[in-house]
């Protein structure tokens, strides 16, 4: 069966993701809230977004920004109460914006409940986290957190270690315990039933830990992560949790999953996979770091494009891919792949060009439609995240830690923190760039004057506006389920693609020959040089039109062109109304 065949919502949809804490403060406690985004609900509206995801906004002490969980069925006093949250929904849904919520079940916070139960070993709950008695002086293996450090931490209380993939306040539940997945089936039961149109699924690939937690090989890269990793029993509880909850191809549940390969990808979703949508992969963004993140290099295009490619392929008859350069947990995709200096604005059309006409579902984060970009941060003192901070503190612990090695961390702090996304939202040039009126949480990244929402609303020219046509081109079934193939492979500055689709002229696909086909032609110039993209022989022109570009260019492609610095241009061939017969319900 043909995708074209099996159209969904979420395949044809844009989502846009809100990080609630940066994004609108409308009680001057410089936190973001749930009644700010209902007051901006409107800007999305008017962006054209089809769907939000709503980073936690659960009861949490924010030792993780919401990563840590207190209470699954409460909303935290920070951002408001159910009843805001319930107008939000109403307010997306009024406008056919649906919501999707973040699902963070491979911790909790140390303060939820089930965790002080268990550290007091009341009853079932003794065993609803990973508990390993033994020496307080030696961890039971040799795993490290994510964020850095053993991945154990040793408990007073009940005298025993207990793993935490991630930071101390964030203990791993134990997923070989039926209980515990019982009760997380309740729980997204439970939001289902308030009306939520799906779940972003947090490290969802790290549920299961393979059995006697052995230690893993202190050589490869993140130590224990073979172990924890898309375990062993991973599909097992993924398939569970889709048969027991997830069975309504209507809800998008999309896993949060570092690591995987194409194939894991597939066993995720696929036809006859464990049944989520899409996953997040993480090679395009991960594959020129060296041993972590912060020894990240020069993303080289030839393999930026290799990678992508093999996605697109890759997923193109089982499985469907999302399409992201950044989110909370990245750098501004404008200062990482982009250009951030003179081409700014060219740069961040052209990546939102990429991920807007690659096949797959396109995930906007905040800001990113203005072309925001990484923030300075000149002292510790300026950052906020538990990961940064930790790997600052760590250099400054080491006695041998040199100058040359501070500027080292400084400029990769400076590169690759996840602060950088997490700057407030750039609404006007006010003071605090609008975001609040009281004290920010976090500083706000010192451009706003120059790049916010009422300047870009203001400027038929901005990135904004690009962005509104880019989700408007969504509308295109070319664009969604077309054939995607890549162009010039080794250029070491252009990336151009075609996608194809054949069609019977009922707005079907048809595999025939002699059917009307309709076909893209994308080119984009990742350089501050000029180049010159000359199209291969067996590519046709015929019928292609100038649909969108960031520059003045030809309505007409010629069969070899010169694309100036940061330069997009995307050719279609005439939409002749046969992609009309869109899901229903599609906004
Ligand atoms: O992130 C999971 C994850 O492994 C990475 O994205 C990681 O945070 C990043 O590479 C570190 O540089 C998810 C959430 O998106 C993140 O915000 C949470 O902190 C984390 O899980 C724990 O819940």
């Amino acid at each position: 069966m043909s995708r074209r065949d099996d159209p969904v919502w979420w395949k044809e949809a844009v989502v846009y993701q809100v990080y609630p804490k940066s994004f609108a403060d409308s009680d001057g406690d410089g936190v973001g809230d749930l009644q700010g985004l209902i007051d901006r609900v409107d800007y999305l509206d008017d962006l054209g977004v089809d769907a939000v995801w709503l980073n936690p906004v659960y009861e949490s002490p924010q030792a993780d920004n919401g990563y840590d969980i207190s209470d699954y069925r409460a909303i935290d006093d920070a951002y408001g109460d159910m009843d805001d949250w319930e107008r939000l929904r109403d307010e997306l849904h009024d406008r056919d914006i649906r919501l999707i919520m973040d699902l963070v079940v491979n911790h909790t916070s140390d303060e939820h409940e089930w965790f002080q139960r268990s550290r007091r070993e009341e009853g079932e709950y003794a065993d609803y986290y990973h508990w390993v008695e033994g020496s307080p002086d030696e961890p039971p293996n040799n795993w490290q957190s994510v964020f850095g450090g053993p991945a154990w931490s040793y408990d007073d209380e009940r005298e025993a270690w207990y793993l935490h993939l991630f930071d101390e306040r964030q203990p791993d539940l134990d997923w070989t315990n039926p209980a515990v997945r019982e009760e997380v089936f309740d729980m997204m039961r439970w939001w289902l039933d308030r009306g939520i149109d799906g779940f972003r699924m947090d490290v969802i690939n790290m549920i299961s830990k393979t059995e006697g937690l052995p230690d893993g090989d202190p050589d490869a890269g993140l130590t224990g992560a073979e172990h924890f990793m898309n375990g062993p029993r991973v599909h097992e509880y993924v398939g569970e949790m889709v048969d027991e909850v997830l069975d309504d191809e209507e809800v998008l549940a999309v896993g949060e999953t570092p690591g995987v390969s194409v194939e894991d990808a597939k066993q995720y979703v696929g036809p006859d996979g464990d049944g989520l949508s899409m996953v997040f992969q993480f090679e395009h963004v991960t594959f020129d770091h060296d041993e972590h993140k912060w020894d990240a290099g020069d993303p080289s295009l030839p393999e930026f494009k290799r990678i992508l490619a093999k996605w697109q392929r890759g997923l193109a008859d089982d499985g469907w891919n999302s399409l992201y350069l950044n989110n909370h947990d990245q750098p501004r995709m404008v200062s990482r792949f982009g250009s951030d200096g003179e081409y700014r604005r060219e740069s961040a059309k052209l990546l939102g060009t990429l991920t807007h006409t690659l096949g797959g579902t396109p995930f906007v984060y905040q800001g990113e439609e203005l072309g925001m970009t990484n923030a300075p941060f000149e002292s510790r003192e300026d950052l906020r995240d538990v990961e940064a901070l930790n790997y600052v503190d760590a250099a400054i612990a080491d006695p041998e830690t040199d100058a040359e090695e501070y500027a080292d961390v400084r400029e990769a702090v400076e590169a690759m923190c996840r602060d950088n996304a997490r700057t407030p939202m750039q609404w006007t040039d006010e003071e605090h760039a609008g975001f609040t009126d009281g004290d920010p949480w976090i500083g706000v990244n010192p451009n706003y004057a120059e790049v916010n929402v009422e300047r870009a609303r203001a400027d038929p020219d901005s990135v904004f506006h690009y962005y509104r046509e880019l989700v408007a081109l969504r509308d295109r079934d070319l664009l969604v389920y077309g054939d995607f193939e890549l162009l010039a492979p080794d250029h070491p500055s252009l990336f151009a693609y075609t996608r194809t689709l054949e069609r019977d002229g009922t707005g079907r696909e048809a595999g025939d020959s002699g059917v009307p086909t309709e076909r893209a032609l994308v080119v984009l110039n990742f350089d501050d040089e000029p180049a010159t993209f000359d199209l291969p022989d067996d590519v046709a022109v015929d019928g292609l039109e100038l649909a969108l570009a960031n520059d003045d260019v030809p309505e007409v492609p010629g069969r070899s062109f010169d694309l100036g610095p940061w330069e997009a241009r995307v050719y279609l061939t005439p939409d002749d109304g046969a992609a009309t017969d869109r899901h229903p319900d599609q906004h």
